[in-house]
């Protein structure tokens, strides 16, 4: 192999293995990174401090990414909040940041009985041992900022 096509090759591995690689204190499954928080927020403010970080409070759309999340949730022993609300309309579940509707299809894990919307002020759902409950919002917890690991983005 020539000099150059070695380092044209290393260039392009590097940016590969760049694009699908997630910035320190997020992890990564499938084609997303997940930042778990160490301080806790409102829901409003801590999908804030996803977007400043590049993200949105995560969008948990199958089983296996539901049962990743707990896994890594389960050894820090809190809850966690989701991008999932119902605050634009009482019971018409959103995913906060794509918009995206919680329909009777898609894949959701609530606690039984749940969402119950507690003293009619919750709007708000959180993730705990892997089951969602709907909490008030201006509660303050944790929460899993998700971001796109960038694999699919153009390199070079
Ligand atoms: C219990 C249940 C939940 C509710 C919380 C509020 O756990 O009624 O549905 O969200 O209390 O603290
Ligand atoms: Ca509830």
């Amino acid at each position: 192999m020539s000099p150059l096509t070695t380092v044209l090759l290393s260039l392009l591995l590097l940016g590969f293995a760049a694009s699908s690689n997630c910035p320190d204190g997020w992890v990564h499954f499938g084609t997303s990174c997940y930042h778990f928080s160490h301080d806790t927020e409102s829901m409003p403010v801590a999908d804030l401090v996803c977007q400043h970080l590049d993200g949105h409070l995560v969008e948990i759309e199958s089983s296996e990414e539901n049962t990743y999340l707990a896994s890594k949730a389960a050894a820090l022993k809190a809850s966690f909040w989701t991008g999932l609300s119902d605050m634009q309309q009482e019971s018409v579940w959103l995913w906060y940041d794509s918009g995206r509707h919680l329909t009777s299809t898609s894949f959701q894990h609530w606690f039984p009985n749940e969402p119950n919307n507690a003293g009619m002020d919750e709007n708000c759902a959180y993730i705990s041992s892997g089951s969602w409950n709907d909490a008030p919002c201006h509660l303050a917890l944790h929460y899993i900022c998700e971001k796109d690991d960038g694999s699919s983005e153009i390199v070079g």
